[in-house]
């Protein structure tokens, strides 16, 4: 369905009233080329929002059609307590201050899922702080029993932050590391502890954990043992427009070499209770500009998701006309990293009956999938509730 947009498309590029420079960036876009990274400043620079919906909405209907996707997952946080302090984070309590911070068991865990045995999720979304005796053989064991017990639960865990952490610790190889967890039953990467690649910036909100490079090592490997994970940007807080391109660019490169990423996540920075507090947060349209750019440069990503529990319920819909086609899961409250840190939704919790009507009423049609995107079920293919 890229008819009417097709047209608006069109449209525009008969316009009088746009600039040479914006116009040949429509017309890529119209031609299905790529754009380039100073093509990418200049939208950030110069592009009405308008202007950016047209054309992120023209890219995402030939994608995926009117579709939007969601899933049935919930999250595991093994711990808060942490060995870093990155200065945007407002769930981590350092080591030695511990009064409000949990570290989890295995058995505390295996409580948790086995608490979801008879829902119909499909994924668990596993990550939390870094501490010591969270390490290589803690993973293997949850995993190796998550899947004892629940073997078609698809297990979304842990990001190159923890992978270079317990790796290090064990002495292990990343190869050989993602190797052992991978048979223990890890099925694919969330998509975080990216943040920002700019390595200056990187260095200022979270110096000590794994670097850009590390970073992008890790998920090219998983990538070549056939595996897929996705991608976050951390923005709105002390990087340029630069810093945001440059951070796209290298995961466009990347994926240019593995096909590997399912989806791109930009992560809106919030200010509460972090030291980055006196950073006001950006607004509601950048965030609308920054998804419709992400869409439109990113064209080798087939999916960019609004995370509806960090951005809210109003923005995550209205950005469904911005480029987004992924809204993530029904979450059911159980993670707390961005409440801790102020945003929308303090208890992030939707039935399927609520995300669906919420992407309808946006015009849109809802559709399950499981974690890589296979179709769980297809809501256009009936007129009433689920
Ligand atoms: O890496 C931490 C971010 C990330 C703040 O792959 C913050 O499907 C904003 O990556 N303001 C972890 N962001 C969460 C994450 C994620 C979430 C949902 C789905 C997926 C997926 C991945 O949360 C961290 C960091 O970038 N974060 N603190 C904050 N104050
Ligand atoms: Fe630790 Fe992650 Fe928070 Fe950084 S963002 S302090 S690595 S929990």
């Amino acid at each position: 369905m890229i008819s009417t947009e097709t047209n608006t498309l069109s449209l525009l590029l008969d316009s009088d009233s746009l600039s040479p420079a914006l116009k040949a960036i429509a017309r890529k876009v119209y031609n299905q080329q790529r754009i380039s990274a100073e093509e990418g400043i200049l939208l950030y620079k110069q592009a009405e929002l308008g202007f950016l919906g047209i054309l992120a909405n023209h890219i995402r209907e030939e994608k995926n059609g009117n579709k939007v996707y969601f899933n049935h997952n919930f999250h595991v946080e093994p711990t808060n307590v942490c060995v870093y302090s990155c200065a945007f984070c407002s769930y981590s309590r350092l080591i030695k201050n511990r009064e409000d911070g949990w570290e989890l068991s295995v058995d505390q865990i295996m409580n948790i899922i086995k608490g979801y045995d008879r829902q119909p999720v499909t994924e668990v979304h596993i990550t939390g702080g870094v501490v010591p005796k969270q390490d290589l053989a803690f993973y293997k064991e949850l995993f190796e029993r998550i899947k004892a017990h629940r073997p078609d639960l698809h297990i979304k865990a842990l990001t190159p932050v923890e992978f270079h952490y317990i790796f290090k610790k064990a002495k292990v190889s990343y190869e050989e590391g993602l190797k052992i967890l991978k048979e223990a039953g890890l099925n694919s990467l969330p998509g975080g502890g990216a943040e920002i690649f700019d390595e200056g910036i990187r260095d200022q909100i979270a110096g000590g954990k794994c670097t850009s490079e590390e970073w992008l090592r890790l998920h090219e490997i998983w990538h070549n043992m056939g595996g897929h994970s996705n991608a976050t940007m951390l923005y709105g807080h002390i990087e340029t427009f630069e810093h945001r391109i440059d951070h796209m660019e290298r995961l466009r490169t990347l994926q240019d070499k593995t096909g590997g990423f399912n989806a791109f996540i930009p992560l809106k920075f919030r200010n509460k209770d972090n030291q980055m507090s006196h950073v006001p947060e950006v607004s509601v349209v950048e965030d609308l500009r920054n998804y419709a750019i992400s869409r439109i440069y990113l064209d080798n990503f087939a999916h960019i998701k609004a995370y509806w529990a960090m951005i809210g319920r109003s923005t995550a819909q209205l950005s469904l006309q911005f480029g987004t086609d992924d809204l993530d899961g029904t979450i059911d409250d159980t993670t707390k990293i961005y409440s801790m840190a102020g945003s929308e939704e303090q208890h992030p919790k939707m039935s399927t009956a609520e995300l669906v009507e919420l992407i309808q009423t946006a015009g849109r049609t809802p559709v399950e999938r499981d974690t890589l995107y296979h179709v769980v079920k297809d809501y256009s293919k009936q007129q009433t509730n689920p």
